[in-house]
């Protein structure tokens, strides 16, 4: 039984009669009627699988615990109780690796599942978002190869803070402290100056204060920069990168978004509209109207951005916001300098911000004056101000969350379900 193998999708395709070989895991077992039902899992799905108890497959299937590997052959019979509609009666069955009791049955804490979070990983739920997630990373890149944007790889191991220091990790260096990287934005903004359109995914970084649905300590981490291009431009771009994502997962994991659970109707609205633009003074005057006790000034967080977006059905951009909540490198509004060229992308149904990006601040006493509002250390920051002494250039980037987008196109009420294993408050272990 070494060869020929078919998936359980593909056995479930075949005609009445035809002999397959199936490997996996024993998802379910049952024994009725002097017959072993059992289902069996495998990356594509799950079928049943029937042992006569007089069988010559009896002995060895018998034995077969819950998560144990095992390899089948037999028959393939139409069945409408089965799912999926067909069952392999089986004729020869082995156990490959023997399960012990396995400890997840049903009806676990959250905490306890994160515990075993390696085992969990099994589960039907999560093997549904991995697939979807793989499709979602797999079209975010095939988007900028395929618009011919060049893919770099910046560091993670730095020495100053893309995104203020309060969240930032710190590594010790050879006796000099070093952070771990929020946003490889800067490094991407050295890069537009040979290779025009860049972009880059790794992880990043943030000791965040906060503890949310939607925040990690560790996440994934999409960013673009490119030369010439004003926010407006960029904001075609990401507009872009996401349809492209939602189309992808749309036209290949229909199935996964159904067995989740997930609403479609969301997505396939996205695909038809063009995307708003609701400017931060918009969304202040929105939000009073539906009570919020907030004045002009004031940050729109993550009890605001739910109360924006839970009742629209396509993403939209939020715009022109005060410079003194957003970092110093976004680019100064000509006409109102209280405000910055920053945009962030809120996802619909409650979901938030996936999205934050801006115009860069392409003028260098411009950008030195913000460092030092800002409290930060010019030093620090040399190098990045050099790029505005040396042939500086309008430009824009964004950096999107891998993990946000995920949850929000799967419909995930957690962020923690998006990505194998999530860096969450006090749990790095497994
Ligand atoms: O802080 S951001 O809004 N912006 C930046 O880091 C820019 N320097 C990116 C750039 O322009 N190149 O983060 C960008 C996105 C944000 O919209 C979220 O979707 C995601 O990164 N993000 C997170 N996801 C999960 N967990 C946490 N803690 C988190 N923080 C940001």
């Amino acid at each position: 039984m070494e060869q020929g193998f078919l998936s359980t999708r593909e056995a479930l395709q075949r005609p009445d009669g035809e002999r397959v070989r199936l490997r996996g895991w024993v998802y379910r077992r049952r024994d009725l009627g002097g017959k072993i039902f059992i289902v069996l899992r495998d990356s594509e799905g799950i079928i049943q699988c029937v042992i006569e108890g007089s069988s010559r497959a009896a002995p060895e299937a018998s034995k077969a615990t819950i998560e144990s590997s095992v390899m089948v052959e037999g028959i393939v019979r139409s069945d409408p109780r089965a799912p999926g509609g067909k069952e392999v009666r089986v004729e020869d069955f082995k156990v490959v690796g023997l399960a012990e009791d396995f400890p997840i049955k049903g009806g676990e804490s959250v905490d306890y599942l994160l515990d075993v979070r390696h085992l969990w990983l099994r589960s039907r739920r999560l093997t549904q978002v991995m697939r979807i997630r793989a499709t979602v990373l797999e079209a975010l890149r095939e988007y900028f190869t395929r618009n011919g944007w060049w893919e770099v790889s910046p560091p993670i191991l730095t020495q100053s803070a893309v995104e203020g220091g309060a969240t930032l990790f710190s590594v010790d260096f050879f006796g000099r402290k070093a952070y771990l990287s929020q946003s490889a934005q800067f490094y991407l903004e050295v890069m537009i100056f040979s290779l025009e359109r860049v972009w880059s995914l790794t992880p990043s970084f943030r000791a965040e204060r906060s503890r949310t649905r939607r925040h990690l300590y560790e996440y994934w981490h999409l960013e673009a920069e490119a030369a010439w291009m004003d926010m407006h431009d960029m904001m075609k771009v990401v507009e872009g990168l996401v349809k492209y994502a939602v189309k992808s997962v749309l036209e290949k994991r229909l199935e996964e978004l159904s067995a989740l659970g997930r609403r479609t109707e969301p997505l396939e609205a996205t695909l038809k509209a063009t995307f708003p633009e609701v400017t931060y003074d918009e969304a202040i005057e929105r939000l009073k109207r539906k009570g919020f006790n907030i004045k002009w000034g004031d940050d729109i967080g993550a009890d605001e951005e739910r109360a924006l977006t839970e009742d629209e059905e396509v993403p939209f951009f939020l715009t022109m916001f005060p410079k003194h909540l957003k970092s110093f490198y976004m680019k100064l509004h000509d006409q109102r300098p209280e405000l910055v060229l920053g945009f962030d992308l809120e996802a619909p149904e409650g979901y938030g911000e996936v999205v934050g990006g801006s115009q860069r601040e392409d003028r260098y006493d411009v950008l030195l004056q913000r460092i030092k509002e800002n409290n930060l250390n010019p030093e620090d920051y040399q190098w990045y101000l050099d790029l505005r002494r040396y042939g500086s250039v309008p430009h824009s980037g964004f950096g999107l969350g891998v993990d946000r987008l995920v949850m929000w196109i799967a419909g995930l009420d957690h962020i923690r379900d998006s990505i194998p294993f999530p860096r969450l408050r006090e749990r790095i272990y497994p």
